[in-house]
């Protein structure tokens, strides 16, 4: 299996994030990355490959211009003010009111976010905008391969069309699985196996039916992103059955997780789609800081070659994973089960 990679990611490296009333280090770093590529390189799973550029239509395929125009030109009218810390958003609409874009960049920053977990760097636009190149290319790949990795880094698939949030900014398997459509497949199928829900993808979906989102992870009433990933959302309109989440408890081991996992498999399976996405997040790990799943390191293995049985074309693209010295061999397990299936 081919891997995308870029170095960019390190333009992103924010220094804090709100943890337990605390400002703390960011668990989202660099390093996690990094430890994906060594095991990447260690196992041998196949070539290292840079992106291509594809340019910002494909990502505005799936947000919006005016987040994206935001997005790029957030930093220099920050800086303009004279400051120099992270961009953090500070206040967000409430509940009945319908907002109207505000001038103030402080106000932009609340409007184009859902949560205080997106912090922007003078060079965060740079890093995201080659991790969704990184996301484009593998995509492509899938033209003439089975499958093919996207080392994406940070992670995408907690931003909306015309938000960011929770590490997230770009949703790169969103862009990836528009770009599959956009190259002729007719229907899309979106696995997210990452510990937290994923609120952007289901969002940017939540209408249609030619992609196809199942999720499985903790449930949003007693974890991150709390506001979504009930069982009971299923999709509207011509989405309607067209989202469906595997919400389970804190403290779920691969028993009770690949019994999710099956059900979603068939549900994929029964879509019949040209291609699959799956966001592949490892914060399901026993050791994860953040998380409070059980997976152990031999349940990736298992869960790549579930995945790969399906025997669809099949793109990996990297969500969350904070256990960094395990995230490599927890991702590349995943990648070599799914491997070992195809044919
Ligand atoms: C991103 B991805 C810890 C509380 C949770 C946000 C978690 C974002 C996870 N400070 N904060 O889904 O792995
Ligand atoms: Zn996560």
């Amino acid at each position: 299996m081919k891997t995308v990679y870029s170095e960019d990611h390190r333009l992103h490296h924010a220094s804090a994030e709100l943890n337990d009333g605390e400002m703390m280090p960011c668990f989202e770093k660099p390093a996690r990355a990094d430890q994906v590529l060594a095991e990447v390189e260690r196992a041998e799973l196949g070539p290292i490959i840079p992106p291509d550029d594809h340019g910002e239509a494909p990502i505005r395929r799936v947000h919006t211009d005016q987040y994206i125009d935001f997005f790029q030109s957030a930093w220099s009218r920050w800086a303009d003010l004279g400051r120099s810390n992270d961009m953090l958003p500070l206040a967000w609409p409430p509940r009945r009111v319908q907002p109207r874009c505000p001038q103030d960049i402080d106000g932009q920053l609340g409007y184009f976010s859902f949560d205080a977990g997106a912090p922007i760097t003078a060079t965060t636009w740079q890093a995201v905008y080659s991790g969704a190149q990184v996301a484009l290319s593998a995509a492509a790949l899938l033209q003439h391969e089975r499958q093919a990795f996207a080392l994406c880094r940070p992670p995408g698939h907690h931003a909306g069309a015309d938000y960011m949030g929770g590490y997230c900014y770009l949703n790169n398997a969103a862009i990836a699985a528009q770009s599959l459509l956009d190259q002729g497949a007719r229907r899309v199928a979106l696995l997210d196996v990452d510990y937290h829900h994923g609120n952007g993808t289901q969002d940017i979906f939540w209408t249609r039916p030619d992609v196809l989102v199942a999720s499985i992870h903790a449930d949003p009433r007693v974890e991150y992103p709390f506001f979504a990933g009930h069982a009971d959302e299923r999709g509207v309109g011509t989405g309607e059955g067209f989202n469906h989440n595997y919400p389970l408890p804190p403290g779920t081991a691969w028993a009770a997780w690949s019994q999710a996992l099956q059900d979603a498999l068939r549900v994929v399976a029964g879509y019949a789609p040209d291609a699959l996405v799956i966001s592949l997040g490892v914060d399901t790990f026993s050791g994860d800081p953040i998380s409070q799943f059980r997976l152990q390191g031999d349940d990736y293995l298992r869960m790549g070659e579930q995945i790969g049985a399906l025997r669809l074309p099949t793109l990996f693209v990297m969500e969350g994973g904070y256990a960094v010295a395990e995230i490599g061999l927890n991702a590349v397990n995943v990648l070599r089960g799914a491997a070992t299936q195809k044919g």
